[in-house]
C-alpha cells in the first residue's frame, strides 16, 4: 500500500516537538523530528518514538470502552451507550445533591489534548462545580503559592538566549524537557540551548542532590540533601544583602519588605545553611558571588524543591533571590516570543499578590479556597469521604492516574472506591482505571486534531502548529473532546468553546463558540475558532502543517506607570516560616532521604511498557551512592527494604556514581497499590507507599512530601533474590 507523509507534533510533553510521520497500512512506519520550521530544530526524544509505537499497538491499548461489572471486573461497552449512562448518572447526582457532587481531575495526559481540555473546563463551568483538581497541586503549585504571596513581574522571565547566569534548582530539563518559565533552557533540545548559552559565556549552576544529565553543562554543581533549598537560598539572600551585591536599582523600584527579609535571613548564615544541606560553605559563597556579578541572571526551579520539605518556602526563597538580582525582563528587553495564537503584551510592572485561597468557594474538609481556580488534589480523598452535604460523589479523570500519583494508597484507594461514579478517559488500563465504573477508550494524538496552545507561550520564538489526524480513529475510540460534548449534550447542556489559559475564569470569559446539543461539532471548525486572534491565520496554519513562524516587528517590554504594587519578598507568613525552619531539628531516626527523579523513557506512568523502557527500567531502580551501598553491605541489584514513618517498600538497589551520600533516588508511579511483596512481580516499587496524605502536607496547597522523605533502608533477605544481571537480562533476552 502507498505510503503517506504527515506533518504533526508530539503531544507527550510541552516541547511539542514537530514530527514527520510516514504512515502505511494504518501503521506509523517511520517517525522523525521535523526541523523545517520548528524553533527546536529536528529534535525528538525516545518518547516521541514511543508515542508512534503506542499508536501501532506495541503496548497494551484500549480500543473499546469498559464498564465495571458487579464482580469488580470490566466488560466492554459501546462508547455511545457509556455516554448515555454516564450523562444520566451525572444528571441524577446533580439533581439530588447539587453541582458540587461532581469533580474533575485533569492529568498529565490531558494538558495537550487541546479541545478536550477546553471542553472539560466548559463542562465544569456549566455544571457550576468548584471541584476542579489537577496534577498541578501535586507537582509545582508551590510556584502558584509564591505568585499568590509575592506577586508577579508582568514583564516575564528572560530567555535563555539573553542571560549570563542560569541557576537551575532541582530541575533536570535534559530528561524532563521542563524549562521556561520555571527554569532556564528550551523545552525541546534542552542540551543545545544550555550549550549555546555557555558558548556565549553564560555560567550555569545546578543545585541537585544528583549529578544530573543537566549538570554536564554546569560550571558549579551544588549537591545538597533534599529539602534544604529554603535554608540554602535564605543564605544566598543573606550574602547578597550582607555584601550589598543585590540589584539595588531593581529592588528600589519593584520590591517591598527588604528590611523584613534582611532581618529574617540574618540567622541564615552560609555556615548554618551549609551544615543543614550538607554542602561546602564555599559553594554558597560562590553561588552568591556569581549572582552578584551577573548582569542578566535567572534563578528557577523544577519539581525537586516543590516536592520536598518546606516546599512553598523553598520556592519562595528561590524566587526571592531571583527578585533580589532582578532576574526578570526589563523595559526595552526584546520579547522573543510574544505569542502566536494569543499575542500578548508585556509591561514592566508588578501584578500584586492575590492570595486567592483566602476566599471561596472553599474545600469542605479544610478552610482553603482555590489556587488558580483549582482545589488541592491531596484533599480529594477527604472531599470524597468527609460526610455531609456537597460530598464529591462523581469524579471524571481525564488523562491521569491519580491513585498512584497521590501516593498513600491506604487513604486514596478507599476514597475512590467510595465514589458513586468514577470515569477514566484513557488509552491505558492504568491503576486508577482498574477502579473505575467506566473507562472511556479515547484516541491518541496522531488520530485527532490539535493546536499548539500548550506551547504558545513556551516556545523560544513565536511559532504555532496545527495537526490534523494522520490515522483514523481505531476500534470504538472517541476523541477526548467528544466525551465532554457528548455527555453535556445528553444532559441538555450546550457547551461554549473558549480560548482559555491559566489565570482566567472560564465562565467569565466573553464570547466563544456555542456548540449546541444536536450535532457533534466539527473539530476543524473548533480549531478555526481558536485561531480567531492568531498572528498566523487559520488558513495559513492549515496550509503549513509543518508549523508557522509568524512575521511581525520585533517586540519589547514596555515601561509602565508605577501602579504602587511591589513584589512582597517577606510577608509575615514567610517570616514566620523562616523562623520555624531555624528551630527545626534533624530527625535522627532516619539515615537516608528518598529523592524524586524522572527517567527519559517514561512519562510518569505512561510508556512504562514501551520496549525501550522495559529494557532499561524493568523496575524503578533504587539509585544509591556507592559508598553508602558498601557501608550497608548492599550489592548492585540487591533487594532492599526502604521504610519511612508512613510505609515500606522493596526496591532493587543500583549504584549511581553521581548521587550524593544519604539519598535514595527513585522515580515514581511504578509498582503496585497493594503492599510491597516483590518488585519483580509488582513491576517495581510504589514510592507513594512511603508518602502520606495525612502528615507533612504543606500549608495552602496541601502538597504532599514526595522528595526528601526520611527513610531507613536495609538489605532484604528475599528468598532467591536474584543478582543484577538477572534483572537486566530478563527483559533484554527475547521472550
Ligand atoms: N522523560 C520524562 N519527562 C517528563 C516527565 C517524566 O515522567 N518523564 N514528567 C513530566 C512532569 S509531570 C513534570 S512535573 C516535569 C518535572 O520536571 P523536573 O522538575 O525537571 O523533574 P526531574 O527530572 O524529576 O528533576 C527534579 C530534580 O530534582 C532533584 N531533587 C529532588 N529533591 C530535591 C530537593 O529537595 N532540592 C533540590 N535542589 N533538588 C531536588 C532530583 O534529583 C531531580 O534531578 O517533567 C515532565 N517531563
Ligand atoms: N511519589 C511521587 N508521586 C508523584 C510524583 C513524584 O515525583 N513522586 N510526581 C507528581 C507529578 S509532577 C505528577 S504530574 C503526577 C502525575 O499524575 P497523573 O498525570 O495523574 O499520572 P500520569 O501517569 O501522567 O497519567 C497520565 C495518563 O494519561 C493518559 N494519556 C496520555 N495521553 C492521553 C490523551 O491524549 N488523552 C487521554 N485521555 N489520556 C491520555 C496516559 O495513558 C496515562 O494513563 O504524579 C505526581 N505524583
Ligand atoms: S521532548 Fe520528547 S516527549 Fe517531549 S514533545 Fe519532544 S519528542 Fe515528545
Ligand atoms: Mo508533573
Amino acid at each position: 500500500m502507498a505510503q503517506q507523509q504527515h506533518k504533526s507534533f508530539c503531544r507527550n510533553c510541552s516541547a511539542l516537538c514537530a514530527m514527520d510521520l510516514t504512515v502505511e497500512d494504518g501503521r506509523i512506519v517511520a517517525v522523525s523530528g521535523d526541523g523545517s520550521v520548528s524553533p527546536y530544530g529536528g529534535y525528538m526524544c525516545a518518547k516521541g518514538r514511543a508515542a508512534a509505537d503506542f499508536h501501532n499497538g506495541d503496548e497494551p491499548r484500549l480500543l473499546q470502552s469498559l464498564k465495571r461489572a458487579d464482580d469488580g471486573g470490566h466488560v466492554p461497552i459501546a462508547a455511545a451507550r457509556a455516554l448515555d449512562e454516564i450523562a444520566a448518572r451525572l444528571a441524577d447526582l446533580i439533581a439530588t445533591h447539587g453541582p458540587r457532587a461532581v469533580a474533575f481531575y485533569h492529568g498529565t495526559g490531558a494538558y495537550r489534548s487541546t479541545l478536550g481540555g477546553l471542553l472539560e473546563r466548559a463542562l465544569a463551568a456549566r455544571i457550576g462545580t468548584p471541584n476542579f483538581f489537577s496534577t498541578m497541586t501535586i507537582d509545582q503549585s508551590a510556584k502558584w503559592v509564591t505568585m499568590g504571596r509575592m506577586g508577579v513581574m508582568a514583564s516575564g522571565k528572560p530567555s535563555t538566549r539573553d542571560i549570563d547566569l542560569a541557576v537551575i534548582v532541582g530541575n533536570n530539563p535534559l530528561v524532563s524537557h521542563q524549562t521556561y518559565p520555571f527554569a532556564a533552557g528550551d523545552s525541546g533540545a534542552p542540551g543545545k540551548s544550555l550549550a549555546a548559552a555557555k558558548a556565549r559565556g553564560a555560567r550555569i549552576v545546578v543545585v541537585d542532590p544528583r549529578r544530573t544529565e543537566t549538570a554536564r553543562h554546569a560550571d558549579l554543581l551544588i549537591q545538597p540533601l533534599p529539602g534544604h533549598d529554603a535554608a540554602l537560598f535564605a543564605a544566598v539572600a543573606h550574602i547578597l544583602l550582607r555584601d550589598a551585591t543585590y540589584n539595588r536599582a531593581f529592588c528600589a523600584r519593584f520590591v517591598a519588605q527588604l528590611d523584613e527579609l534582611r532581618a529574617a535571613v540574618a540567622p541564615f548564615t552560609p555556615a548554618f545553611a551549609a551544615e543543614r544541606a550538607g554542602i561546602p560553605v564555599e559553594q554558597i559563597e560562590t553561588l552568591a558571588r556569581w549572582l552578584g556579578e551577573a548582569q542578566r541572571p535567572f534563578v528557577g526551579s523544577g519539581t525537586g524543591p516543590s516536592m520536598s520539605a518546606h516546599s512553598n518556602l523553598n520556592d519562595h526563597m528561590i524566587e526571592a533571590v531571583n527578585a533580589l538580582v532582578g532576574g526578570y525582563r526589563r523595559a526595552g528587553d526584546r520579547v522573543r516570543n510574544p505569542g502566536t495564537l494569543r499575542p500578548r503584551k508585556f509591561h514592566e510592572t508588578v501584578v500584586p499578590p492575590t492570595r486567592s485561597w483566602e476566599r471561596g468557594p472553599k474545600c469542605r474538609s479544610a478552610d482553603i479556597g482555590p489556587l488558580f481556580g483549582e482545589l488541592p488534589t491531596a484533599l480529594l480523598p477527604r472531599e470524597i469521604l468527609t460526610p455531609g452535604p456537597d460530598r464529591i460523589r462523581a469524579l471524571i479523570v481525564f488523562g491521569g492516574n491519580p491513585l498512584p500519583a497521590l501516593g498513600d494508597p491506604a487513604q486514596a484507594v478507599p476514597a475512590f472506591e467510595d465514589l458513586e461514579l468514577l470515569v477514566c478517559l484513557d488509552a491505558r488500563m492504568n491503576e486508577t482505571a482498574q477502579h473505575a465504573h467506566y473507562v472511556i477508550a479515547t484516541t491518541q494524538p496522531f488520530e485527532r486534531h490539535d493546536l499548539s496552545i500548550a506551547g504558545d507561550g513556551l516556545y523560544p520564538e513565536a511559532f504555532a502548529q496545527y495537526a490534523r489526524p494522520a490515522l483514523p480513529r481505531p476500534g470504538d475510540t472517541i476523541d477526548d473532546w467528544f466525551f465532554f460534548w457528548g455527555v453535556a449534550a445528553r444532559m441538555g447542556i450546550g457547551l461554549t468553546l473558549k480560548y482559555w489559559s491559566y489565570g482566567s475564569d472560564y465562565a467569565a470569559l466573553p464570547g466563544g463558540l456555542d456548540l449546541g446539543t444536536d450535532q457533534p461539532p466539527d473539530a476543524e471548525t473548533m480549531i478555526r475558532h481558536l485561531c480567531e486572534n492568531s498572528r498566523a491565520p487559520f488558513e495559513t496554519l492549515r496550509n503549513h502543517p509543518e508549523g508557522v513562524r509568524p512575521q511581525f516587528e520585533a517586540e519589547f517590554v514596555q515601561p509602565a506607570a508605577d501602579n504602587g504594587a511591589r513584589l512582597q519578598l517577606c510577608p509575615p507568613d514567610i517570616a514566620a516560616e523562616l523562623q520555624a525552619l531555624l528551630r527545626e531539628t534533624p530527625d535522627t531516626r532516619y539515615q537516608y532521604q528518598l529523592s524524586c527523579r524522572r527517567i527519559l523513557e517514561a512519562m510518569n506512568s505512561a510508556y512504562r511498557d514501551a520496549p525501550r523502557t522495559l529494557r532499561r527500567h524493568p523496575v524503578n531502580w533504587a539509585w544509591m551512592n556507592a559508598d553508602n551501598m558498601a557501608d550497608e553491605g548492599i550489592a548492585d541489584g540487591a533487594t532492599i527494604e526502604i521504610a519511612s514513618e508512613h510505609g515500606r517498600i522493596l526496591g532493587i538497589a543500583r549504584a549511581d556514581p553521581g548521587l550524593r551520600r544519604g539519598v535514595v533516588s527513585m522515580t515514581h508511579l511504578y509498582g503496585s497499590l497493594a503492599p510491597a511483596t516483590d518488585p519483580h512481580a509488582q513491576r517495581g516499587s510504589h514510592t507513594g507507599q512511603l508518602t502520606s496524605l495525612q502528615r507533612d502536607l504543606e500549608p495552602i496547597n496541601f502538597m504532599p512530601r514526595f522528595s526528601g522523605v526520611p527513610v531507613n533502608l536495609r538489605l532484604h533477605k528475599l528468598a532467591g533474590s536474584p543478582p543484577l544481571s538477572f534483572w537486566v537480562q530478563r527483559r533484554t533476552s527475547p521472550s
